[in-house]
């Protein structure tokens, strides 16, 4: 499956586009599958990393700095008693696996390097593409936590900044179960700010001071097998899930190997685990 020139138009255009059908059911059942599996593998006795786009300079830990290149687990911000046990399940308590899953576990891998994924990151004319970053995220019932209005080159920062978002419904994203939400053609009012390492931690360096326009927000709300299509630039956001049920998505992360990718962005990878194309 490629895209039509009025699907790119409307990409450019608006810096998004949704591709109903992209992925088949039995792709996201394979997917769902498999992230169970590696959750059920997963020990939480053996770390706890909390996951929130709240506070985010001081809630991010040396697990979540260092996850670029493994596959590792992050804890939904709700899911704790105040004694620190969890609420739930472990199963119903992680907001997201990252951050490479797309190199490291051979289902994810397959997917992630399939030949539509490929021709589609050639027909939005991402020049020798590498894939940077993938998450799977759960959303869960009733403590899906909210993420927070943003854009991705924000964190996956590269110069020039052409990078794309690969979202892939894994179930039906709903108002109710916290789908995304976007500005349409919020791509052309530049980028806000960047995300970078610095010897005090981590800090967020600020270009634009004026808020989001949050009233120019829709909702996109999809079916199991939809792909949602991001420009790195375009401000987009999701919203809690206090609904019973959850709102499963696989993400990818496209960057141009030819773009600048800077020594101060959160994600690195070690020198053994180079990014590697399709
Ligand atoms: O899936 C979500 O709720 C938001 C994901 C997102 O915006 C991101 O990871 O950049």
């Amino acid at each position: 499956m490629s895209i039509t020139q009025q699907e790119l138009n409307n990409y450019q255009d608006q810096g998004f586009l949704v591709l109903e059908g992209f992925a088949s059911e039995d792709e996201c059942d394979q997917l769902r599958v498999r992230a169970a599996e590696i959750v059920h593998e997963f020990d939480p006795a053996e770390v706890v990393s909390i996951f929130s786009t709240h506070e985010q300079n001081r809630t991010t830990d040396d697990y979540f700095l260092t996850s670029g290149d493994k596959i590792r687990f992050f804890f939904e911000e709700n899911a704790f008693n105040a004694d620190g046990t969890l609420k739930y399940e472990k199963e119903k308590s992680i907001n997201k696996i990252g951050h490479a899953l797309h190199d490291l576990d051979p289902v994810f891998e397959r997917f992630s390097r399939s030949r539509k994924v490929k021709d589609l990151a050639t027909a939005i004319g991402i020049r020798d593409p590498l894939l940077l970053q993938s998450m799977y995220i759960f959303k869960q019932p009733n403590i899906g936590g909210e993420v927070t209005c943003h854009q991705d080159s924000t964190f996956l920062y590269t110069e020039p900044t052409d990078i794309a978002g690969l979202w892939f419904a894994l179930e039906d994203a709903t108002i109710e179960n916290g789908c995304l939400w976007a500005i349409p053609g919020g791509h052309r009012t530049g980028l806000k700010s960047r995300w970078v390492r610095s010897e005090a931690g981590m800090k967020f360096e600020i270009f634009d001071t004026r808020p989001w326009p949050g009233d120019q927000l829709v909702p996109l709300e999809v079916s199991k097998g939809s792909l949602i299509l991001l420009n790195g630039l375009l401000p987009h956001r999701s919203f809690e899930n206090r609904s019973p049920r959850s709102r499963h998505a696989y993400t990818l992360h496209l960057i141009s190997a030819s773009a600048h990718y800077p020594a101060d962005n959160w994600l690195q990878r070690s020198p053994t685990m180079p990014l590697r194309g399709f």
